[in-house]
């Protein structure tokens, strides 16, 4: 069995909990993070106790508990092999010039700081050892705009773009960078965008087979598990029932 660490931000649902279970599952050490501390105590207990998971309850939007969080893993979980930069969100579908502005600020913070405040602290303790390998979860979004995604599709394309630039200044360090775009997947994202208007939420994956949080933690295991000298840069993963759609007119 592996004796490699992970650390998930945004373990506590969807994706990140869906990559806790997989690695688990093989026998790597787990730090999970999130906000809901009783959610991260029973993954805990599930996933093998304090021995194999470390858990920080952190809101990654502030800087000083992601650094403190960090620098303070006890020792069996100081070396992070995997850092998958997964928590993030959409708030609301408004166009542009009826939003609310605590949404747009909300994911700037959540989906682009909080994701640097993480990948600042972690990396220089994989560039010092010359391993590591740091997975962000952007998506089709930050490819594709779509009407109502204005700064949520802008978050994904700066993570998208931060992912390629960050590569380019680890070359030599054997540190890899990838950026997984997922499309349309059923988690709880639809009722967090749509602030618990579970209905509205439900429409988002009624009459189509959206992607399974599952599916995107086997996108990231085969991508662990891919030759140190491999580095896939970026992967769009979509439910086959999604492509992109033609461009927007209007028409008088
Ligand atoms: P979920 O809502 O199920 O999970 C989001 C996770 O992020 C939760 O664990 C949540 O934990 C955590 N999180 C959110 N805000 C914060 C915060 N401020 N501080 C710490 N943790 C936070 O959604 P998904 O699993 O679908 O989303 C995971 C990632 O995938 C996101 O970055 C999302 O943008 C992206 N994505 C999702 C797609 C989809 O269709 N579902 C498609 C493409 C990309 P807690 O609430 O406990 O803090
Ligand atoms: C989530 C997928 O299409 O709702 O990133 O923006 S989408």
């Amino acid at each position: 069995m592996s004796s490699k660490t992970i650390m998930i931000t945004g373990a506590t649902s969807g994706f990140g909990e869906a990559c806790a279970r997989l690695f688990a599952s093989h026998g790597w050490q787990l730090i999970l993070t999130g906000r809901r501390q009783q959610r991260l105590d029973d993954l805990q207990q599930e996933l093998g106790g304090k021995d194999k998971v470390a858990t920080c309850c952190f809101d990654v939007t502030d800087r000083k508990a992601v650094e403190s969080a960090i620098n303070s893993l006890s020792e069996p979980f100081k070396k992070i092999d995997v850092l998958l930069n997964n928590a993030g969100l959409a708030l609301g579908l408004e166009p542009a010039h009826e939003t609310n502005l605590d949404d747009w600020e909300k994911m700037v913070d959540t989906n682009i700081k909080g994701l640097l405040y993480c990948t600042r602290t972690v990396l220089p303790m994989m560039t010092e050892r010359q391993s590591g390998y740091i997975i962000n979860i952007g998506s089709v979004a930050g490819n594709w705009p779509y009407p109502g995604g204005n700064v949520y599709c802008g978050t994904k394309a700066f993570v998208r773009q931060f992912s390629l630039a960050t590569r380019a200044d680890l070359l030599g360090t054997n540190v890899r960078v990838t950026n997984v775009e997922p499309g349309n997947a059923e988690t709880e994202f639809s009722r967090v965008r749509f602030k618990a208007d579970e209905a509205r939420a439900d429409k988002v994956y009624e009459g189509t087979r959206a992607l399974d949080a599952e599916d995107i933690a086997n996108t990231v295991w085969w991508l662990v598990n891919t030759p140190e000298h491999v580095n896939v840069t970026t992967i769009e993963v979509m439910p086959t029932h999604e492509a992109n759609g033609p461009m927007a007119f209007h028409r008088q």
